[in-house]
């Protein structure tokens, strides 16, 4: 079925829903974006990705179109014309239509698009075995280059390390910072688990700010479970007793293996299978 997008100030077919070549969006990557879940018709987390694309906004200087409260109600109107129960959104604020020069004060209004739809998801295959992830060579964005908490439209960063984790045969790569510590993985936040403690890189380690990294840091220590937010090295992901990702598109996804090291015992470990049903319990609730 076709769906009704959301583009600048209404919803329109998926066939009107265009953007002139003239957008920095596409010139230059120039803009901010969320990808949101929907589960049970409720959408995850809102205000909290609402925060996160308004600061990324102002982070890079870019004018919302919307006020917080309209852009929340267009995101709403958005779910119900496409009758989303469990789906996904993607939001994309660009600087807008402006000349061939980086020049963005010259964009005079940014645009917005909002498409909700079905999500992909990784095969079941992945969380019942476990996936397999290398480390990248391609090095998370210096923070004086780029700050790693804006999501931007710029992905090159991560997608240089997606194409080595294909190259390599896997799905994930995992992205070390200018230090040589652990930042994430090129869509998720990586976690571990040594002796019972979950660790996490901080986020200062040059890691986007995972909405489904606080949830889950909040259900395991509901859980009664210490985490610890600390930097991580490789040595520590080639010698924990469980490893997982977390994300908007993957939830709680355990890892098998990186860098031809196992994990653990090769198997998603118990305190991952724990969280993950924690999630999926909370998410659906
Ligand atoms: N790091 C990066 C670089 C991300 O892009 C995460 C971590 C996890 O954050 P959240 O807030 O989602 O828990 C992300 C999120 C996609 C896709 O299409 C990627 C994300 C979100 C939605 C879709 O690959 N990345």
């Amino acid at each position: 079925m076709a769906l009704k997008i959301w583009l600048n100030d209404r919803l329109v077919d998926e066939k009107e829903a265009k953007i002139s070549v003239f957008d920095h969006g596409l010139l230059y990557g120039d803009g901010v974006f969320e990808g949101i879940r929907v589960y049970s018709s409720k959408i995850f987390e809102f205000k909290a990705h609402m925060e996160r694309l308004f600061e990324s906004a102002r982070a890079i200087r870019l004018s919302m179109p919307m006020d917080f409260d309209e852009i929340c109600e267009a995101t709403r109107k958005t779910v119900e014309a496409n009758d989303i129960v469990d789906g996904y959104i993607r939001l994309i604020v660009t600087r807008g239509i402006g000349d061939l020069g980086l020049n963005p004060f010259l964009c005079k209004n940014a645009g917005l698009c909002i498409i909700a739809s079905d999500i992909q998801l990784y095969p079941e295959e992945f969380y019942v075995k476990g996936m397999k992830v290398i480390s990248a060579t391609t090095h998370r964005n210096h923070p004086l280059a780029l700050p790693p908490q804006i999501k931007s439209l710029n992905y090159l960063n991560n997608i240089m390390a997606k194409i080595e984790a294909i190259d390599a045969g896997v799905v994930e790569a995992i992205m070390y910072n200018h230090l040589g510590y652990v930042a994430e993985a090129t869509g998720d936040n990586v976690f571990i688990i040594k002796n019972g403690t979950i660790y996490t890189p901080p986020v200062q380690a040059g890691s986007l700010d995972g909405i489904t990294r606080a949830v889950v840091i909040r259900l395991a220590r509901e859980e009664g479970i210490k985490v610890n937010e600390r930097n991580l090295v490789r040595f520590d992901l080639y010698t924990c007793d469980e490893f997982f990702l977390t994300g908007t598109a993957a939830e709680v996804i355990g890892v098998v293996e990186i860098d031809g090291r196992i994990v653990g015992d090769g198997k998603p470990g118990p305190i991952t299978k724990r969280l993950r049903e924690k999630f999926y319990a909370y998410a659906h609730a």
